[in-house]
């Protein structure tokens, strides 16, 4: 049996019941621990950069819901403003005016999106963003890269990262053949087989999509000037650039992964921070594409509980919580105190370690060398990890159960957080 759990806890009682009842335990396959052995623990409720499970353990958490909790959990500005708009209603199927105002601050803070549709998720947002990209283009081919996750899209479950990747189904069963036919897939950071693929089929591709900052294989960086020529083969050969900025969107800068790096997509697709914590994403871009929606244009996409006023309240609530209190600047500075601590203690063992950050989101390789794409990502060892990983659990720190997913900080990490995870982690690491 795994330390993590003992068979008499509350949390192995609710996962076997669980099993009974849901397919693997979970409603979502990284949630099954399977990255790691063992079991997954329940959690009770969550305050701040803190979770306590069911048994009562606390645990400081850089997980942060897989990106939403950028305050850290129920930040009273985002509780209170939920409180409010559940008072005046939970759902309408009928436009709501906090949609306009979460339309508007895309619109302001994203300049490349001059419209944006409302959904209820990030897999929403980017089937919804090909299907749009191919309705527009009147073109049939996606190019997706190794190891981007875009939620679970049948087009987009090809070489997928994230859960796909933990349990080693990058393509998923159920996906029609002629369906993954028509998408291509490439090696991140491969400039020249991206040239090569647009010159043998540009004409049949209707979007790129990719995430700028892959996170669903580990966390790795684009090279200088791969996505300034995606974005250059695009234009000429008359594709969409789609960014897939569901977790990097809002987190790594107001603007996101696009205004870092300075790239104007033709798409964007978000979630996450956005809908601070509830059901939540969006897809948005130029307004000539974006028109092409229905009602206006030809390409259907609809949902009941879109533009929901509850995930609306929250979302802009939280949105401008960081914008009020310069958030992005605060946890630039928390990172960057993260990593500092991070690398003090890497100095001090004996193996070989790539350490990643931008901003706010990190990810520790079991590895030595560079790591630019899944197959870098992928000499990691695994095995130390996941013992890292429980040592760090029994220690009270929780990291995401999988070598391929990226950790979080919040505002709501504190300095005492970090040194007590640096203990852990030296600990857990034998520094
Ligand atoms: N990597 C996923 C989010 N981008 C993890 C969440 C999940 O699959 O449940």
């Amino acid at each position: 049996m795994h330390p993590t759990i003992d068979n008499h806890s509350r949390s192995a009682q609710l996962f076997a019941a669980a099993r009974r009842y849901i397919p693997g335990g979970v409603n979502s396959p990284v949630r099954a621990f399977r990255g790691v052995g063992g079991e997954p623990f329940f959690v009770q409720r969550a305050a701040g950069a803190h979770i306590w499970d069911a048994d009562g353990r606390e645990l400081i958490d850089y997980v942060g819901t897989w990106g939403p909790a950028i305050l850290g959990h129920a930040p009273a500005v985002v509780i209170d403003a939920v409180r409010a708009a559940a008072e005046r209603g939970l759902s309408f199927g009928i436009p709501n005016p906090d949609e306009v105002e979460m339309a508007r601050l895309i619109c302001d803070w994203v300049p490349s999106i001059q419209k944006v549709r409302l959904v209820n998720s990030g897999t929403e947002a980017t089937m919804s963003a090909v299907r749009l990209a191919r309705g527009f283009t009147q073109r049939e081919r996606v190019v997706k890269f190794e190891g981007c996750y875009h939620g679970h899209v049948d087009s987009l479950l090809v070489k997928a990262g994230s859960g796909a990747l933990t349990h080693g189904q990058p393509d998923s069963a159920g996906v029609p053949a002629a369906l993954a036919e028509l998408t291509s897939t490439l090696p991140f950071n491969d400039a020249a087989a991206a040239r090569a693929l647009f010159a043998e089929r540009g004409r049949e591709i209707a979007a790129v999509i990719l995430e700028p900052i892959p996170a669903n294989a580990g966390l790795y960086f684009a090279r200088p000037g791969f996505l300034e020529g995606l974005r250059e083969l695009c234009t000429q050969h008359g594709a969409l650039l789609i960014f897939d900025e569901v977790m990097t969107g809002f987190r790594v800068a107001r603007g996101g992964a696009q205004e870092l790096y300075g790239i104007t997509p033709d798409l964007t697709c978000l979630g996450k921070v956005i809908g601070g914590g509830l059901p939540v994403g969006a897809f948005g871009g130029r307004a000539e594409i974006m028109d092409a929606l229905s009602p206006d244009g030809p390409v259907y996409q609809a949902g009941t509980l879109s533009g929901n006023p509850l995930a609306m309240a929250a979302g802009l609530a939280q949105l401008r919580e960081l914008e009020r209190t310069d958030g992005w600047k605060k946890l630039e500075a928390l990172g960057a105190k993260f990593e500092a601590g991070v690398r003090e203690v890497l100095k001090k063992t004996r193996r070989d370690f790539v350490f990643h950050r931008v901003g706010s989101m990190f990810c520790l390789f079991f590895t030595g060398g560079e790591i630019f794409n899944l197959a870098d990502a992928q000499r990691s060892d695994r095995a130390a990890f996941a013992r890292f990983f429980h040592a760090c659990l029994a220690g009270g720190v929780y990291f995401a159960p999988s070598q391929f997913e990226a950790g979080f900080l919040s505002t709501a990490h504190s300095e005492a957080d970090l040194e007590k995870t640096a203990e852990i982690a030296a600990r857990a690491l034998g520094a």
